[in-house]
């Protein structure tokens, strides 16, 4: 039976008289017959029974048959429960891939009556399902009942008037061509159309998306950071110059409120001092804030100047230049003194006549001290006003030389931070610009891998879509695989495939 190569040949010669080089459908033929169904349909209970009743021929379960090995024949068990479902269909396409025998088994018709409605039904799902499930002989057993002897009698009769037919040979031969012709002509399809590859590119067009955008992103987000970092250091940095200044300018002029002579200088070379510890504080904050910012933006410190910023020159406060106003208080405390000396005179004299040489003196001496007093107290008053001034103003250049410091400092900073920045995003660009070519590579090897395909598509399927028609002919149009169905003996119809 499946041995006989004439059936095979002629199926085989279909196809090679459209195309010689279509020589094997590339499944093997096995003389097995494939029992398979659902899970718990009866398939296990159905092989016992048949292995018994036709011990000559093989019957296998799905998973005892060799890979690649085509079986002889079908017998598709469906427990007479329920009606077939949607995957139990599914399951049968698998299984007769390669196939053109199928026999339709509901089983367990011991326990369910109403079997011969449920056969109706599963017939009718499965020719819907597909054309060629139409014709299928169908039977109903019970191979292991749970009274009695299994009712298998139709189906042995089936399976013996259809496995010794040459002619399910051919036709399963033919089966076997339709459907690897259809997978193939599908896969000439998919690959012209680039359908595996489809979804790589879109991944790798997306992904290209993704980089230009975050790119450009990148660059203003970065710009937009170091213009606002620029202006808050610009702005903070100058007020904290200018507050250095102020709160030591007020510490100096209340140290001037309690100053004698004898301090003034030693109070001078301190207002230098301060006025250097100022610089160097605002030096400082400017460092530790562009450092700050370098951190915040990703990129090296600005480098500090080589040079601290120098202290400005502060004159020292203009204290002897008042010959003319010392004179104006020497007259008036003379004239004063002269007033005391006279008035006190005159007190002794009033009281003794003989006191007045002693009154005399005593009104010099006072007068001469009130004079002395007057004119001293007047110019150390004047001293501390001048000194006043100077630090007012000496606060004030010091002012001006602590912003002018911050100013050319967060300029400069200003200037390496973008430099740094454009050095960065330039290295940033390139890396993106190569992995933007790369990307374009695969795309464009994509492209020619799917216009190859698309070409031998166009060159491979009008052959075989020939042989597809020719083998569809020749299984549709000379239906001469039809046989007698058993399960009606004595009505003479017959069933085809
Ligand atoms: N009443 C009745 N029960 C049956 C019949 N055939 C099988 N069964 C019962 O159905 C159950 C499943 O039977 P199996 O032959 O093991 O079915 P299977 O399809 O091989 O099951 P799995 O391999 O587990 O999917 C068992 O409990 C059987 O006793 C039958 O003809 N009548
Ligand atoms: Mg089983």
């Amino acid at each position: 039976m499946t041995g006989e190569p004439g059936p095979v040949e002629a199926a085989d010669a279909v196809v090679a008289a459209v195309d010689p080089a279509l020589s094997s459908p590339g499944v093997r033929s096995s003389d097995s017959v494939l029992v398979t169904g659902p899970w718990l349909a009866g398939v296990s209970s159905v092989v016992a029974v048949l292995r018994a009743r036709l011990p000559e021929v093989s019957f296998v379960e799905a998973d005892e048959l060799a890979v690649g090995a085509a079986p002889v024949a079908v017998v598709f068990a469906v427990s007479a429960v329920s009606p077939l479902t949607e995957s139990d269909c599914e399951l049968l396409d698998l299984a007769a891939d390669h196939t053109d025998c199928v026999v339709g088994v509901v089983t367990k018709i011991d326990a369910h009556h109403d079997w011969r409605e449920v056969l109706a039904t599963d017939r009718d799902l499965l020719g819907a399902h597909r054309q060629r499930y139409a014709r299928l002989p169908w039977v109903g057993v019970a191979a292991a009942p749970e009274v009695g002897d299994p009712v298998v009698d139709e189906l042995v009769d089936v399976l013996g008037g259809t496995l010794f037919d040459p002619d399910v040979l051919r036709r399963n031969r033919l089966r076997a061509w339709e459907s690897q012709l259809e997978k193939v002509i599908a896969r000439y399809r998919a690959d012209g159309e680039g359908a595996d590859r489809q979804a790589r590119v879109s991944a790798l067009r997306a992904q290209r998306e993704d980089i230009r955008r975050s790119r450009r992103m990148d660059k203003s987000q970065r710009a937009i950071a170091l213009r606002s970092q620029i202006q808050q250091a610009r702005v903070q940095l100058t007020y904290f110059a200018r507050n250095r200044c102020a709160s030591v300018r007020s510490e100096l002029q209340e140290d001037i409120g309690g100053l004698g002579r004898r301090g003034f200088a030693a109070f001078e070379d301190g207002v230098r001092r301060r006025a250097a510890e100022v610089m160097a504080e605002v030096d400082e904050g400017v460092t530790t804030h562009l450092t700050a910012v370098a951190a915040d933006l990703h990129v090296d410190p600005v480098p500090s100047p080589p040079q601290p910023t120098p202290v400005p020159d502060l004159p020292g406060p203009p204290l002897r230049s008042r010959r003319l106003e010392t004179r104006l208080m020497m007259v008036l405390g003379a004239g004063f003194g002269l007033g005391v000396a006279l008035a006190v005179s005159r007190l002794f004299t009033g009281v003794d006549p003989g006191l007045t040489v002693a009154g005399v003196l005593a009104g010099a001496a006072a007068g001469l001290a009130v004079a002395v007093w007057v004119v001293g107290i007047r110019g150390l008053l004047h001293d501390r006003g001048v000194l006043d001034r100077w630090v007012v103003e000496a606060t004030a250049t010091l002012r001006s030389a602590a912003e002018e410091a911050v100013a050319t400092r967060v300029l400069a900073a200003e200037a390496a931070l973008t430099g740094s920045l454009a050095a960065e995003e330039s290295a940033e660009a390139d890396a993106a610009a190569g992995r933007i070519a790369e990307i374009d590579d695969e795309l464009r090897e994509h492209a020619a891998a799917t216009a190859r395909a698309a070409a031998q598509r166009d060159r491979r399927i009008p052959a075989l879509v020939r042989a597809l028609e020719a083998v569809r002919h020749a299984l549709y149009d000379n239906s001469p695989g039809e046989f007698t169905d058993p399960s009606e003996p004595n009505s003479g119809k017959t069933v085809g495939y």
